[in-house]
């Protein structure tokens, strides 16, 4: 059985006595694999939560006695009082998002006070979102299928050095000289490029003003704050949004998101270096979603799909779109496992699969005769291959209670046991529900 006993932060020892301090929770596959919930749980042990890439783009469902919190740019730490949430610098950050937020966790009765935003993060402007959904709209049948939170545009901005960064946003004399010069070339592009009437320089002002008033008392150098905590041995842990098979450069481009959702995304999204990381989680979703565009090997459009989106509630948290489905992929996941370093998985709803006679693993691919163990970087040929497929009988009961692993069907723990090895990763948490407390901790 290939099981790691490593799953709980305490039991988590590194280089002898010393007790983990960093951890970083990535996803896996294409995104949705539960990372909201699993950050929540593992944030009962964290002092601080930071997100490091993407932005209002991601949606975390975490679900604390029933009660669901939708989290798209604030971090899953937020439930914890007295928890830093950190917003690094390598977020794209929607101020307004942000601060919807915040008002409505406030509502809740939520303490928003240990929220930090970092001054290096670039700020998600309204012509950001609007030339994301034009631009991708104009790629007609290409389309990547981007969620319009002007995830890419902001990015394009800051990689041709024209962004604006939460410290200039904080300062309204820089700030109105830099919106001004940058709304005269978005303006002319919208013009030129789509025919679109120009936006209004005193309206965006005015509105961000007021954004920036409101979250001024929030802004800091996230990267020295973290240096401070990691030589106190504070704990934190890493947020990843989206997935590996969304990354930048490591998924299936051109149909992924704009920014690097895999562990080594932590060094460049939070100023933090590679030897600082003592752990990676790996999410694993039990079966495979994806949403948007672009191959999916393993999809189901089929009956077989279908109720795996509608047993799973498989809709988009942001956009609410229906999300494309099919069985686990091990081949991804075992690319996952090399890309970030996954020291264990945590296997997400594997509730959803109570019902099912029979259950399917992708453990290798076909194409054109000869048997393919690593993911082709041509999407030619990815859109080509054939699942090898290894089939398991279902347990056919409801699991959602079992709190203990070896309280879990036989056919259960065979499907897990054949993940471990196929992936090459080792198995530390399995969660059966959204709650927090319907999670598994493999002792
Ligand atoms: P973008 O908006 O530029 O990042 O889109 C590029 C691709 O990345 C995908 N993407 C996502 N995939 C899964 N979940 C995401 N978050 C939301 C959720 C999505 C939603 O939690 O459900 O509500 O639809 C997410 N964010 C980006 C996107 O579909 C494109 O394929
Ligand atoms: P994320 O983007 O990776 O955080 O995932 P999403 O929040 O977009 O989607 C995952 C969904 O699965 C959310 O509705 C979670 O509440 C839910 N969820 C997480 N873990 C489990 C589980 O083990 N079982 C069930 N049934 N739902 C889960
Ligand atoms: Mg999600």
């Amino acid at each position: 059985m290939f099981v790691e006993h490593r799953s709980r932060w305490s039991n988590m020892h590194h280089k002898g006595e010393t007790i983990m301090s960093t951890v970083v929770v990535t996803g896996t596959q294409w995104g949705d694999e539960g990372k909201g919930k699993i950050v929540d749980y593992l944030a009962q042990q964290a002092e601080t939560v930071v997100r490091f890439q993407g932005g209002s783009n991601a949606g975390h469902t975490v679900v604390v006695d029933g009660v669901d919190y939708k989290l798209r740019l604030m971090p899953s730490g937020i439930l914890f009082k007295g928890s830093h949430c950190v917003i690094g610098n390598g977020v794209a950050f929607n101020p307004k998002v942000m601060l919807q937020e915040m008002d409505s966790l406030a509502e809740r009765g939520i303490d928003l006070s240990g929220i930090r935003i970092s001054n290096r993060a670039q700020l998600v402007l309204p012509y950001h979102c609007l030339m994301d959904q034009l631009a991708d709209d104009a790629r007609g049948k290409g389309k990547v299928g981007t969620t319009h939170n002007g995830i890419g545009p902001c990015y394009v901005d800051r990689d041709n050095r024209i962004g604006i960064r939460v410290c200039d946003f904080i300062d309204k004399e820089e700030f109105a000289k830099r919106l001004k010069e940058n709304l005269a070339i978005k303006n002319r592009e919208l013009k030129l490029l789509y025919d679109h009437e120009p936006l209004d320089y005193e309206e965006i002002l005015e509105e961000y003003n007021g954004y920036a008033d409101r979250l001024r008392p929030y802004v800091c150098d996230t990267i020295a704050l973290l240096d401070e905590e990691i030589k106190a041995g504070r704990k934190i842990l890493f947020e990843g949004a989206q997935a590996t098979m969304l990354d930048i450069d490591y998924g299936t481009y051109p149909y992924v998101t704009a920014s690097h959702p895999i562990s080594g995304g932590v060094a460049i999204g939070a100023g933090v270096a590679p030897q600082k990381i003592d752990k990676v989680v790996g999410i694993v979703k039990a079966y495979c979603t994806r949403v948007g565009e672009g191959p999916f090997p393993t999809e189901q459009l089929n009956e077989t799909g279908d109720k795996l989106r509608e047993v799973g509630h498989e809709y988009g948290v942001v956009t609410g779109r229906p999300r494309r489905t099919g069985w686990l992929d091990a081949c991804v996941v075992r690319y996952a496992g090399i890309l970030s370093g996954i020291d264990y998985m945590a296997v997400t709803r594997l509730d959803i699969l109570d019902s099912f006679d029979e259950i399917k693993m992708c453990v290798a691919y076909k194409y054109k005769g000869e048997t393919l163990n690593e993911i082709p970087a041509s999407l030619k040929v990815l859109a080509e291959v054939e699942p090898v497929y290894e089939t398991f009988p279902g347990w056919k009961c409801d699991i959602s209670k079992i709190r203990k692993y070896e309280d879990l069907p036989e056919n259960a723990k065979k499907y897990l046991t054949r993940m471990a090895e196929v992936t090459g990763i080792g198995l530390g948490i399995v969660s059966v529900g959204p709650n927090r407390d319907e999670t598994i901790v493999i002792a």
